[in-house]
């Protein structure tokens, strides 16, 4: 039994595992979160992801299996849409993945934002004990942590960000960015997932809010208070995705692409279906490699799958249409009656599924125009045989690039590159492969997610 204090973690949704592996964005972080929550008797609480009848918006629902106890509340159809959809979907995820243009700043949103992190303090607040150590999650929650401060808590809070941190110069353009981080340094530790978006953190700390940043340490002193500021990289539940290779469900979906792929080499991509993934710049990437290399395009089939997600919001709607356009332009033109060169997939699957998928596929394209880290990268590398492994190409724009520069990395913006990409992908000699694999299956089996949550609470505690 630990004698570790209790834990809380708070994000915007509670996934409680009930079956591991089943399909959803929440993936091996979901089981990494519940086995700390576990091994400390935990509390977790967040979003149910209903919208409350009226009336219900103070209900907060509690069960506990498990040793595990999760707390969850529903919001009303106006704190979806200003605080989910809104502020956090359609503020700040486009201005922290680079795209302004993208960036809706809306007062109302703003406030609905605000008053949603101000319900979570209200409702989570009397369930926290003095002892606990309160660790919370991601973009949708970052003022929480000073809002539980006003309300006299005085436990250790840390707050973890899965997403980049922007540079400086883009972040300002954000009304009201100092507000924001201002609530961060009442954090005790703020993580990132890389060098890079913690270097920017501290950047915008140093130069914009006049805060003392001690870089070697990542402490940054403001108004009296010191918030460590570090790199966590998040990585995958190397144990528990290592054995769902060896189900039955991993054995029939290997199987089910092989023999429906026959000879041809195939190549898969999985993502969330969002614009910060790169998904029509890879689209226009295999364009251009099947142009300019006509005579291969009988050889390859390429997988994508892609569950549309955040389907409320507009710019989601619009890059589903874009790649629905762009993959049957190129499966019109190159399609012959027995051989169609793109399959797009709108669904998800279950992690054993695209375990099977994954070792299938001799080329993994992942290819995000920014992101805080990607897990899919590392979830392909897991799934190879380390005996004829397959080549993860890789965006230098990912996180996870920082950590696997043995893939074959690419500039998700340039056709040319990935074109050029996957020509060295399939040429590749299996030595080399196997040595590139080896280095990288290193790195994804010991930077593993339980890691990752001791790391963290070993910092926070
Ligand atoms: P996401 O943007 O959702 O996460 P990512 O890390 O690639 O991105 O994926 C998370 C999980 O979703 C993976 O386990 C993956 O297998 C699963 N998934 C994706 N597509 C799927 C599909 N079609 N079917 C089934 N499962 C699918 C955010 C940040 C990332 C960061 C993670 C964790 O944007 O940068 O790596 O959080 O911190």
């Amino acid at each position: 039994m630990s004698t570790d204090p209790r834990l809380v973690v708070i994000s915007n949704r509670v996934a409680v595992p009930k079956a591991r592996g089943a399909a959803g964005a929440q993936g091996g972080l979901a089981g990494a979160l519940h086995a700390a929550l576990k091994s400390r008797k935990g509390l977790w609480f967040g979003w149910s992801g209903q919208e409350s009848g009226s009336g219900r918006t103070g209900h907060i629902d509690t069960q506990t299996s498990d040793g595990v106890t999760t707390a969850t509340i529903d919001l009303s159809q106006r704190d979806i849409d200003e605080y989910y959809n809104g502020y956090a979907n359609s503020t700040l995820w486009p201005l922290f993945h680079y795209r302004l243009d993208l960036a809706e700043y809306e007062r109302e949103t703003g406030k609905g934002y605000e008053r949603v992190n101000e319900r979570f303090a209200d409702l989570s607040a009397p369930l926290i004990e003095p002892e606990d150590v309160v660790w919370v999650h991601d973009y949708h929650l970052i003022p929480l942590g000073e809002r539980l401060r006003s309300r006299g808590l005085k436990n250790r809070i840390g707050f973890f960000l899965h997403i980049p941190w922007p540079a400086t110069r883009l972040f300002v353009s954000l009304p009201y960015h100092e507000r924001l981080v201002r609530t961060l340094l009442y954090y005790d530790v703020v993580g990132f997932q890389t060098e890079e978006w913690l270097d920017s953190f501290l950047h915008y700390c140093e130069n914009e809010l006049g805060a003392q940043v001690d870089k070697g340490s990542g402490a940054v002193t403001f108004e009296g208070r010191t918030t460590l500021a570090r790199a966590y990289p998040i990585g995958i539940d190397w144990d528990h995705f290592s054995r769902l290779g060896e189900t039955g469900d991993a054995r029939q979906a290997q199987q089910r692409l092989l023999s429906s792929t026959r000879r041809r080499t195939a190549m898969i991509g999985v993502d969330r279906l969002d614009y910060s993934k790169g998904l029509p710049e890879r689209i226009d990437g295999i364009g251009r490699f099947f142009e300019r290399n006509p005579e291969r395009v009988r050889d390859l089939v390429f997988i994508q799958i892609a569950p549309p997600s955040r389907e409320d919001v507009e710019s989601y709607q619009a890059i589903r249409a874009e790649l629905e356009q762009k993959c049957g332009q190129i499966n019109g033109a190159r399609s012959e009656v027995d051989m169609v060169p793109i399959r797009y997939v709108n669904r998800g699957y279950s992690h054993a599924e695209l375990f099977g998928f994954f070792r299938a596929a001799k080329i993994g394209l992942v290819t995000p125009l920014r992101d805080g880290m990607n897990l899919v990268a590392k979830e392909y590398v897991a799934a190879q045989d380390p005996e004829d492994p397959g080549v993860l190409i890789l965006s230098r724009f990912a996180g996870a690039a920082a950590q696997l520069p043995d893939a074959v990395l690419v500039n998700p913006h340039s056709p040319d590159d990935i074109d050029h990409a996957i020509r060295t992908a399939l040429d590749m000699p299996l030595a080399e492969r196997k040595s590139r694999h080896e280095k990288m299956i290193a790195t994804v089996r010991d930077d593993n997610v339980q890691q990752w949550t001791a790391n963290f609470l070993r910092d926070l505690s």
